[in-house]
């Protein structure tokens, strides 16, 4: 038996470094060849907590990288499933090509594990017909299986080895397979169901969530409204048994809970309606951060927004991932409104990717007055106490004493 895992990201690099770190022979697939070189090159590709000691540990066991597909019994596609953002419905374009080139090189009895993200049905919809185009019966020459991830950027390794997790496939006997692979690693539950099952259950894993955060961010409003100290109110309501209200913040980003609710919106418009409330307040988030910059700017007389400076780039705190950021989304509304010239740093990012972007904190620090902390990076949190001269404003409810949401 040997894996295939199809799309070295987020997800299937560390899903591939797992399985191979824990004996099982692994071939890593990505047709970006820059990803490809680099993790042959002895490198990773992405910041995380024990990922390169993960990778050591499997490059030792023999992983290997390629950008070819290659033949084998078991394959893992774990590629982008963005959604279409008129129709608000999957794009299932990489995981349905992703098939086909599977499809193109495997033998008879391969069993092709899903584990990217699709809304309830995708496999109906799309991957069943493509597998069928090549003349396969499903069941018999090609099994399908759904095995969503469940990890948490930020604590992605922990995670893979103790969250439970689920595995929806047609056959019980494949969902064991799938099921016992998994446990070469999984210290967690795993809970074999259909497929269907599995794509609904980990959208609304992901939507739960978002709701949640909106809930925090609605509630930020009305306390903000009429002058109540929504951390505090929170912080007590939580200490009932039975609530567990999340935080608000700057607004929701990465790639997981800003798209996948959109999902059950663009598939079922008359019935999602909390679900699309939802998306709509935390993606309103941004201009509310902008509203209170600028209502704090007046009330310190600063006039110009080039002495103010956002402190985050990324989409949470101690991670590398700019998707769907927060701040990007900020400086898009600001753009739109020809606000110029407010300054950005990030430790995570050594890349130029917007304007006034500064690489070095204290340069940064130096030409601000105020100072906006968008994401809550470790860094900043041991710096905070040198910033008492500054005027701050904090989304992330790390700073006692400065401006809130
Ligand atoms: N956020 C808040 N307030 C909070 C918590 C988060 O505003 O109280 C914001 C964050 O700052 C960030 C966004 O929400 O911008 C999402 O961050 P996150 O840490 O909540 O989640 P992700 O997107 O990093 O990972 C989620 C996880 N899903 C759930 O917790 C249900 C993870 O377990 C999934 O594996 C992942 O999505 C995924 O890949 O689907």
């Amino acid at each position: 038996m040997k894996i295939n895992v199809i799309g070295l990201g987020y997800i299937g690099l560390p899903t591939a470094l797992m399985f191979a770190s824990h004996g099982v022979d692994v071939v890593g697939t990505d047709y970006n060849q820059k990803v490809v070189k680099t993790l042959q090159k002895g490198q990773v590709t992405f910041e995380e907590k024990g990922l390169k000691e993960l990778y050591q540990k499997a490059m030792e066991n023999g992983i290997e990288f390629t950008d070819k597909y290659i033949s084998t019994d078991t394959y893992i596609i774990s590629v982008p499933t963005p959604y279409d953002v008129e129709s608000k419905k999957i794009d299932a374009s990489y995981v349905n090509n992703a098939v086909k080139s599977v499809m193109d090189i495997c033998p008879k009895g391969a069993v092709v594990i899903i584990e990217s993200t699709v809304s309830p049905g995708t496999v109906d919809k799309f991957i069943r017909p493509v597998v069928k185009e090549y003349g396969f019966t499903i069941g018999k020459d090609i099994h399908l299986v759904h095995a969503p991830e469940r990890i948490l950027p930020g604590n992605m390794i922990y995670e893979l080895k103790h969250n439970s997790r689920t595995i929806g496939a047609d056959e019980k006997e494949i969902g064991e397979y799938v099921k016992k692979l998994y446990q070469s690693f999984c210290e967690g539950e795993i809970a074999v169901t259909s497929i269907r099952t599995a794509e609904m259950t980990k959208v609304v894993e992901n939507t739960f969530r978002d709701i949640n955060i909106a809930f925090a961010n609605e509630l930020m409003r009305i306390c903000r409204s009429d002058n109540m100290d929504v951390y505090e109110i929170i912080k007590i309501a939580n200490m009932h048994p039975r609530v567990n209200i999340l935080q608000p913040g700057p607004g929701v980003g990465g790639h997981c809970i800003s798209v996948d609710p959109w999902f059950l919106v663009g598939d079922y418009p008359s019935l999602a309606n909390i679900i699309w409330q939802a998306r709509k307040i935390n993606d309103s988030q941004p201009e509310f951060v902008l509203k209170r910059i600028s209502e704090i700017m007046e009330e310190n007389d600063i006039a110009d927004l080039s002495r103010v400076g956002l402190y985050g780039l990324t989409y949470k705190e101690n991670v590398d991932d700019t998707r769907e950021s927060p701040t990007l989304q900020m400086l898009n509304c600001m753009k739109e409104h020809l606000a110029t010239g407010i300054k950005v740093y990030d430790p995570y990012i050594k890349e130029d990717i917007v304007k006034n972007q500064y690489h070095d904190f204290d340069l940064f620090i130096n030409d601000i007055d105020m100072l906006v902390i968008m994401v809550s990076h470790n860094e900043i949190k041991e710096k905070i106490k040198y910033l008492e001269n500054k005027i701050i404003l904090d989304t992330k409810n790390i700073v006692e004493s400065a401006y809130k949401l």
